[in-house]
């Protein structure tokens, strides 16, 4: 198990995170997302076969891209 936090500036509204629960939640091996508004940050926990760059991928694939800050 193991949980990554990014910060996401695209967010702006609860729709907005509710919308990147819901992507990252469908993904196998995801167990838990939770996005902050607050924070601007999404943390997930996930597990194989889930990967980090598979999460990343998915993430800019719907247009809200995780930037390392
Ligand atoms: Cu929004």
């Amino acid at each position: 198990m193991k949980t990554v936090s990014y910060s996401v500036p695209a967010m702006h509204c609860g729709h907005c995170t509710h919308t990147v629960q819901t992507e990252l939640g469908e993904l196998a091996g995801v167990t838990e997302v939770v996005a902050s508004l607050e924070t601007g940050k999404v943390n997930i926990t996930f597990d194989s076969p889930a990967t980090e760059e598979q999460i990343v991928a998915l993430m800019k694939e719907i247009n809200y891209p995780p930037v390392i800050v």
